[in-house]
């Protein structure tokens, strides 16, 4: 039997039916284990217990969730900012450090692409329809989040343009309120939308971080460009975990 390799996927704590559940979303994992993955959920929001669950995993991959609480980056919160979970940003912030300390690589998603750029000393809009001078696109899309609404430009040298082309066509979706603001010097660029938000980033000269702020864990199962995000993901994991 193939190696499987570990992906750590951290839980957000929501109350359904009264109860309080630790849940991930499943297209996540079910795009996990397509390329060959064993998704594993980090139920807990203990920063001191992230040290534990790093040696447990091979990759690490940030999903979607609720807002970043704006103290991790020095911020009062604005009105307009929404839900937020300190635990869970202060749990995934550590768990960010550790994967880039040990070099296990991370797929960063919506949020979780968030989260890295806060880790890593950036800053974010908390709503950036209230605090962008400029104009923005609807981020926050109405149609399905199987189809891609708004274009983003992809930079022709990023890693993000070996892995998914750089032509001006790539429709993505869109689900966010919150943007980056102050891009973290670990970081570069890698796609913008047209109206200069920030829908990628990646690390400055490895592999070991591709972050976007679209949602392709809804679009892989019909946009070859989005799978091919998940088959790099685990490309990326299984070369890491070769080298270590
Ligand atoms: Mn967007």
């Amino acid at each position: 039997m193939n190696k499987k390799y570990v992906i750590g996927v951290p839980s957000e704590v929501r109350v359904i039916n009264n109860l309080d559940r630790n849940v991930v979303n499943n297209p996540e994992v079910a795009a996990i284990i397509k390329h060959g993955g064993a998704p594993i959920l980090i139920p807990t929001r203990n920063p001191e217990l992230m040290v534990q669950y790093i040696d447990l995993i091979d990759g690490l991959l940030l999903p979607g969730g609720p807002d970043v609480a704006p103290q991790f980056y020095g911020e009062e919160p604005v009105p307009l900012l929404g839900d937020t979970d300190r635990l869970l940003d202060q749990s995934s912030i550590e768990l960010t450090k550790l994967a880039i300390e040990r070099h296990k690589p991370i797929f960063a998603i919506c949020r979780g692409m968030q989260v890295v750029n806060v880790a890593l000393g950036g800053t974010l809009y908390q709503d950036m329809g209230s605090q962008r001078e400029k104009p923005v696109l609807q981020h926050y899309q109405k149609a399905p989040m199987d189809q891609g609404t708004h274009t983003i430009s992809i930079n022709a040298d990023s890693y993000l343009a070996q892995i998914i082309g750089h032509d001006d066509k790539v429709y993505v979706n869109s689900h966010h309120h919150e943007a980056i603001k102050a891009v973290s010097s670990q970081l570069k660029i890698s796609a913008l939308a047209k109206d200069g938000i920030i829908e990628g980033v990646e690390s400055l000269d490895d592999d070991l971080i591709v972050g976007v702020q679209w949602h392709p864990e809804a679009m892989f199962k019909t946009d070859e460009k989005q799978d091919a995000l998940f088959a790099n993901f685990m490309k990326r994991v299984g070369k890491f975990a070769k080298a270590d």
